[in-house]
This record gives C-alpha cells, structure tokens and sequence, in this order.
C-alpha cells in the first residue's frame, strides 16, 4: 500500500508531466494542492478510505476526482493516469524536468526554444552559453542546472534503445569526417537492438588510433576521458553514459565486431560448437593451432564454423542455434514490409491531432492502411468515446474513405476491459466496428486468475480483435501485470485472435521472449505504434526491432499484409 508520501509524489509527478505539456494551470494546480494536502495529513489515505463514515472529499485541496483516483491508489495501489502520461512524455524528457534546478516549465521551455531532448543536449546547451540567453534564464540558472546535471549523472540505469539510438546517431556524425577511421560499427547490446542499452562499444578499424581517440574526445557530449591505451578508450557522456571504443585491424575486424556484439551467451555457445571443431575462436579471429582461418568478415568468422550469418538481433543463445541446425533461420521482419498501423488515437480522446491529420501523416509515411482506436469511455482522463461519440468518428471515417484513393481508414476503437470483467462498449457498438483493439488500463494489480481471466473472456468476445500491450509493463518503470501469458495465448489461437507487440519504446509489449512464443502459438503479431500525435508514427521502427529479436518474419506481422489479405485474413467478413 502507497504510504502518504508515495501518494503525494505520484500526484506531484502527475502535475511536472502536466505543466510540461503546457496543461491547464487550474488542473496542474488541482494536483499540486492534493500533493501538499496528502503530505500534511496526519494519518493514512487508507484509514480515511476504509472509514465509511468519512470522504476524503472532507479534506481541503482534494476534490472529487482526485478522491476517486486516491481511493484507486490506495485499493489498487494504481494511478491509471500518471501510468498513461509517463507513456506520452519521453524518458529522456522526464529526465529533464527533474534535473534539480530545472523544473517542467524551465524544461518546457528549453525544449521547445531550444530544442532540447535531453540532458546531454541541456549540457551542450549551458556549456555554449545558449541557455542564459533565453527569457527568464540567466547566467546563475545556467550554473544552477550544470551543478544539478552533475547530481543527475549519477542516475545510472540503463536506458532505452530509443534514447542510445540518438547518441549513436550524434557520434556517428562526428566520427564520420575523421579521416583516419576505415571502418565504423558499434556493436554490444545496442546492435542487438536489446530493449535497453547500459553502455556503447564502437569498433574502429584505423591505421592511427591515437587520432580516433583524439577525435572521440572531441566529442561534444564527452564528459570524462576514463580511460584510455594503445587501442582501447572509455568516455563518459554528460548524461553519465559510457561508450567504449576500440581500434582493431582490419584481418581482426569480423571476429572483433563478433565478439563485442555478444551476447555473451552467443559468444560462448560458439566457442563450444568452435571446440568441437578443434577450432579457438576470439575477438582476433578463428585460429586451428596458430593459423588464422578466419576474422576480417562475421560471414567469414561464422563460415568456419559452418553456420550461416545470424542477424544481430538473434544471437541470445535462445533459438538461433537450434534453427540454424534445422536450416531454418528466418528472413526477419524490415520496416519496409510494414504497410500499415492498427492503433492511434486523436483529439477526440487523448491524442493531439485531428482524425484527418493522423491520415495525412500515415500516408506522408506511405502506410495503405490504419486503424483510428480512440480509447472508450472508461477512460475519462482521455475523454473516452461513448456509443455516440464513436459512430460520430465512424462516420467522419466513412466521409474521408470518400476522399482518399491511397489510404484506407478502419473504423476502430480501443475499448477497455472493464475491472470486473466484460468490455467497456455494448456489443452491438463494437460490432459496428471494422477492428477493436481491447486494453487493460484499469485493475492492473489484480491477482493474476482475475485478470488472466478479464483477458481470455475478451478475447472470446467475437467483436474484439486483438489485445493492446499485453502485459501492460513500462520499461524501467512498471511491473508487467501478473497475467498468465501462455492462457492468453492459447486462448488467442484458440479463437483466431491476434497480439499486439506496442512499439512506443518505453513499452515494447510483448517483449521479444513473449513474441516468440506467441509465434510458437500460430498467433499473428499486430506492431503497432499507438501514436497520439503524428510523430508517435515514427516509433513503428521500435517495434520492428523487438519483433526481429523473437525471430519473426514478414508473415508472422499481421500489418504487413496488403489491405486484401489484411482484410480476408484478420477482419469480418463484412468490415
Ligand atoms: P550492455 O552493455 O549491458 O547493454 O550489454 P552488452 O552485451 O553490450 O555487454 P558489454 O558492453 O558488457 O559487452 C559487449 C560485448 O562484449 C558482449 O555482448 C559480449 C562481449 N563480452 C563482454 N564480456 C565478455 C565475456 O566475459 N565473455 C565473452 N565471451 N564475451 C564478452
Ligand atoms: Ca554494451
Ligand atoms: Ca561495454
Ligand atoms: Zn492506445
């Protein structure tokens, strides 16, 4: 059970993310008083909740909505809606808004003025004197956020692939002119495309390494050199992440780029299968005796021991093995294949763009098809559609199905699996959609039989498509729910139903291990974006990448049929 300070932090962390995305003062501020009013009472939320003689409604500063959402907390020891905000906001964001002397508006305001996403771009940012220029900064605001970036620094936990993407991209740029550099790969978990990196290990092939090192010292973002040899150099970033870089030989560079992409696992499977053989493998190369058999290419290094290439993405030691034996290796899923998105919402409910601005941007991005699945009315935090409400969108649907020739609309719904079980919307409603994406957003720390159970009935429900995020996990932030997986998927197969593996990378659910079993099960995978803006379409390549670790292939991907297999395969017959 939260204890009043937890409580009051959750409220206070509700209105950061608020008055970061510009909200109503008079709603961030609800939330502020309710913080402060939880923090001061004397005894516990959970006395007052469980008194059936008293409200928490009694107390000043907390209204009625907000005694409703402590009354969830403390029985459920959820808060739907700060779960729902974290997964808006970036974490590198989120990050921002708490470097000590910075705050949601302050952040707001960097971000916006001057583009900055997250910490390691607010150091450059202070370093260059760019922040003491802005209006309402000065030089002592720029000193106080550099001393609270210091504290910040030591955070440490791994981060998303999304946010060692960015610093791959930035460090790539600047190595890129330096002249001495032959060859550029970086390797490690984030090759992998694991859901989260903890450092980065860049792999060089050059003749003079000491100018490699020099140029990654030079790297902006560069806080501490801590460490640095002949070959081998450690930094640390600003925002307290390390990159290791490496400078090999060019025979070596296979072998290296093999042994420093891992995973460890892999590495050590292979050099069993190598001993087998008579053969040593190590990041030099592929050695019988003392003669190098193999090392300038991976092709080369895996050749040696008769085994094909393995995309990066499969070498954990959990199935790559055992399906290149069976000559089976799959031609993983590519972005390109994708050809449309099946769960996005709009203004009507929570997102930030119109109907026809979200199909703008889904045909600027070449998709066929999408699905609108605006959230149902269990969700009043987002405005949730009712009956009305959603045969008013159908009906817009209809309309710009007219106008486009190139994009084909369904008509969807993202309707809630109620607490108790049973669909937020009246099946006569659902049936009047093309596609129903059904979520668990309320009851997530039910015993795992119930809301197994809420699951598995909704997806017996034969109006209801597929499952949005299964699990409902955050990545770094919150626990899956404790849902009995292999009952969903066998309910899923049982009644032709397809999984969602939700590409926003702070989810990423199902996770790759998930998805492979799902695969085992014959479940289709829909990867989709659940953007609520046009951008958030732009997260598709996470997915993507989570997919590819659980080894599916085009046709494993429901969204990346064309719309007439999409529609004989997955729809009703008269969608
Ligand atoms: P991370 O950084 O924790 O997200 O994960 P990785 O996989 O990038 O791990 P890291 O950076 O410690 O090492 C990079 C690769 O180097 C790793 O994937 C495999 C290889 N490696 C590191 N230590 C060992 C080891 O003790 N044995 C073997 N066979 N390989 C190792
Ligand atoms: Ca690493
Ligand atoms: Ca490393
Ligand atoms: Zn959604």
């Amino acid at each position: 059970m939260p204890t009043n300070s937890d409580a009051a932090n959750l409220l206070d962390e509700i209105a950061d993310i608020l008055e970061f995305q510009a909200a109503n003062p008079f709603r961030i501020r609800a939330y502020r008083n309710g913080a402060r009013a939880v923090r001061a009472l004397a005894e516990p939320l959970s006395a007052i909740v469980e008194d059936e003689q008293r409200q928490l409604t009694d107390i000043d500063g907390i209204g009625k909505d907000l005694a409703e959402k402590l009354t969830t907390l403390v029985e459920t020891g959820e808060l739907p809606m700060l779960d729902e905000l974290r997964a808006e906001v970036p974490e590198s964001l989120i990050q921002l808004m708490r470097v000590p002397g910075l705050g949601p508006k302050k952040a707001a305001a960097l971000h916006k003025e001057l583009g900055i996403e997250n910490l390691h771009d607010l150091r450059a940012a202070c370093e260059n004197e760019q922040v003491r220029s802005l209006k309402g900064f000065g030089a002592k605001t720029e000193a106080t956020i550099l001393e609270g970036l210091d504290l910040a620094e030591a955070a440490g936990e791994r981060m998303y692939w999304a946010h060692a993407d960015e610093i791959v991209q930035a460090l790539r740029e600047h190595l890129e002119p330096c002249e001495a550099i032959q060859r550029l790969e970086f390797a490690g978990s984030y090759r992998r495309g694991r859901e989260t990196v903890r450092d980065l290990d860049v792999l060089v092939v050059a003749d003079e390494p000491d100018a490699v090192m020099d140029c990654l010292a030079e790297f902006p973002a560069v806080d501490t050199v801590t460490g640095r040899g002949d070959t081998k150099m450690s930094v640390r970033l600003a925002d307290g992440v390390q990159v290791d870089l490496r400078v090999v030989p060019a025979e070596s560079f296979g072998a290296a780029l093999h042994y420093f992409t891992g995973s460890k696992e892999h590495n050590v499977a292979l050099r069993g299968l190598a001993k087998k053989r008579g053969l040593k493998i190590n990041e030099y190369g592929v050695w019988k005796g003392d003669k190098a058999v193999a090392g300038a290419s991976e092709e080369d290094v895996y050749a040696a021991l008769d085994l094909p290439w393995f995309p990066p993405e499969l070498r954990e030691n959990r199935l790559e093995f055992d399906l290149a034996e069976a000559g089976k290796l799959p031609r993983l899923v590519e972005l390109g294949d994708i050809r449309g998105d099946l769960h996005m919402h709009t203004d009507q409910t929570d997102g930030a763009a119109t109907l026809e601005e979200m199909i703008e941007a889904a045909r600027a991005r070449g998709l066929e098809y999408i699905a609108i699945t605006d959230h149902s009315k269990r969700v009043t935090m987002a405005n949730g559609l009712d009956a009305r409400r959603l045969r008013q969108q159908f009906k817009e649907i209809d309309r710009l199905n007219q106008k486009y020739d190139d994009i084909h609309v369904l008509k969807g719904v993202e309707c809630d699996i109620l607490e108790r079980g049973g669909m937020d919307l009246d099946d006569d409603v659902l049936a009047e959609a093309d596609w129903v994406v059904a979520s668990v957003h309320y009851g997530q720390n039910q015993p795992r039989e119930q809301i197994t159970r809420r699951i598995v009935d909704a997806l017996a429900n034969p109006n209801v498509s597929v499952i949005a995020h299964p699990t409902g996990r955050l990545i770094n932030r919150r626990k899956p729910y404790d849902v009995d997986l292999e009952a969903v998927f066998r309910a899923a197969a049982e009644h032709g139903k397809l999984l969602e593996l939700n590409a926003n990378p702070a989810r990423l659910d199902l996770d790759d291990v998930a998805c492979a079993a799902a695969k085992r099960h014959g479940i289709p995978i829909a990867i989709s974006t659940d953007a609520h803006r046009t951008a958030g379409l732009d997260v598709m390549r996470y997915g993507i990448l989570q997919a590819r670790r659980a080894g599916l292939t085009k046709n494993d991907v429901a969204n990346t049929r064309s719309l007439k297999d999409f529609k004989r395969l997955y729809l009703r017959p008269e969608a």
